[in-house]
């Protein structure tokens, strides 16, 4: 048995101790309450996902397995001269919970490189795709098409799978999973935007760096591609792709539909898709202005005028968030460094300055703030990865890494089946009416 795998058995042995006493001794302690705003207003705030892989703090933002973006960044080991770290490791960190020493980050390295084997099918199915189909469709049937290739669904079919043993076989698919999930997506841009010309992986490679190399994009490429994967991996349980991926895995669903669905609800714009968005939205307006660059009132009537139209303003706001992403603070670290002077990188900094006060003047959105989504299409623009409906593929390499990590979690503790309540809204007006009632009953007495 690998390092990681034995760690983590050891992991799962420990925490289900965990889950039984809560069950047991404190099942019945309440830890939230519904309101009829937050059962129409999609549940915002409503505590019912347990998850230990991140948590999103409103003010601190993201922290991975208590960890912040900073400490992950410089706990966790790096290949040689390299400033980011190994995705590996980091896969490492999110399942078990621990900073991996350098051998056994490498050693999930060298056990990815081995399940790293696209079936050529996959390929053929791509092909056949029309080649207009939206990046995110391809990846979305690519990840499904490979069902037949799950461990999970196999010990399933042939009856040796049990509520004990179940996540090893989640853990299987899931890193075979992510070995294969970088070259699906290299696949997928050199098909639709470089004739499929396609570059075979290189062997000697982290998961990063073969993905740059395999993408056509020289160093440091490799870099961004372990920041990018790493910043998008995980956001705790509630946002729409790790929930999706989450409720579908309860039905026993294995990691391939599971992993499908929740690539699905990525591409939706007011979710992973709005990375693909704030470039299009600054491509139109350049397009307008002759390519200038706008001035600070330029950009305020631009601003203005997209939510007078009664469009958002991708790529600022969250329904947890209260300030300014740390995801999108790493990131603006990263141009700082690489690309201060890069005319779209100063644009985002202006948009910056000038859209938090706009969207506080107007008064709906409750965070003003920019998220990850503001400023991850500057860096992948500057190192020629110009074509923006694939940025969403890019989001979802990485997302992947925290809700398959989340689902072999899933199965190990034996969560069930997900099944919310949901009521009727003559229930709910009945509700209202109660509620009158006993206030008035309040005052008169
Ligand atoms: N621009 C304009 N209006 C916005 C806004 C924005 N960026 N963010 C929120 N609002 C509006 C909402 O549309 C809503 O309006 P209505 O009352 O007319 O319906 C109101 O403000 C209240 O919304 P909220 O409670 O602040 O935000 P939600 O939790 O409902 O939604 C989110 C969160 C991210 C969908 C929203 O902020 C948004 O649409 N942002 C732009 C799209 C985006 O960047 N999405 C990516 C998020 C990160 C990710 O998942 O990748």
């Amino acid at each position: 048995m690998s390092t990681l795998k034995n760690v983590l058995a050891k992991k799962i042995e420990e925490h289900r101790k965990r889950t039984t006493k809560l069950l047991v001794e404190s099942g019945d302690v309440k830890i939230s309450d519904v309101t009829i705003a937050q059962a129409i207003g999609g549940m915002r705030g409503v505590k019912g996902l347990v998850t230990d892989i991140s948590y999103l703090d409103p003010f601190e933002g993201i922290r991975f397995r208590g960890y912040t973006i900073q400490e992950v960044m410089e706990g966790l080991p790096k290949p040689e001269g390299k400033d980011y770290p190994y995705v590996e490791g980091f896969f490492y960190l999110l399942l078990t919970g621990d900073i991996p020493t350098k051998e056994q980050a490498e050693e999930v390295v060298e056990d990815m490189k081995h399940r790293a084997k696209v079936p050529e099918y996959v390929f053929d199915i791509l092909r056949a795709m029309p080649r207009d189909s939206h990046p995110m469709v391809m990846f979305s049937a690519a990840i499904v098409s490979m069902q037949r290739e799950s461990e999970f669904a196999k010990a399933y079919n042939e009856g040796k799978f049990n509520k004990y043993n179940s996540w090893e076989y989640m853990y299987e698919d899931a890193l075979n999973l992510m070995a294969r999930l970088p070259q699906v997506g290299a696949f997928i841009y050199r098909l639709k935007y470089k004739g499929d010309t396609q570059i075979d992986p290189d062997p000697t490679l982290d998961l990063g760096g073969n993905f740059a190399h395999m993408m056509g994009l020289e160093p440091p490429y490799d870099e961004v591609a372990r920041m990018y994967f790493i910043l998008h991996s995980d956001h705790e349980s509630g946002n729409v792709s790790a929930h999706t991926t989450h409720l579908v895995a309860s039905a026993l669903s294995d990691a391939y539909y599971s992993l499908s669905a929740g690539i699905n609800g990525l591409a939706g714009p007011l979710h992973g898709l709005a990375n693909q968005e704030v470039l299009a939205w600054i491509q139109q307006f350049m397009e307008k202005l002759g390519g200038q660059v706008p001035t600070t009132e330029q950009l305020k009537k631009i601003v203005w005028d997209t939510l007078n139209s009664g469009h958002v303003i991708p790529g600022y706001g969250h329904a947890v968030l209260r300030k300014t992403d740390p995801r999108y603070t790493s990131q603006r670290e990263y141009c700082l460094k690489h690309l201060p002077d890069y005319p779209l990188f100063q644009l985002v900094s202006k948009l910056y300055e000038v859209v938090p006060d706009i969207l506080k003047e107007q008064g709906k959105a409750k965070n003003p703030w920019p998220n990850v989504d503001a400023q991850s299409g500057v860096i992948q623009w500057y190192y020629g990865l110009t074509e923006y409906d694939f940025y969403t593929v890019l989001f979802g390499i990485g997302r992947a890494l925290g809700v398959l990590a989340n689902i072999t979690w899933d199965r190990a503790l034996g969560y069930p089946i997900e099944r919310p309540k949901s009521v009727t809204t003559d229930m709910l007006e009945e509700y209202a009416k109660q509620a009158q009632e006993a206030k008035s009953n309040e005052h008169r007495a």
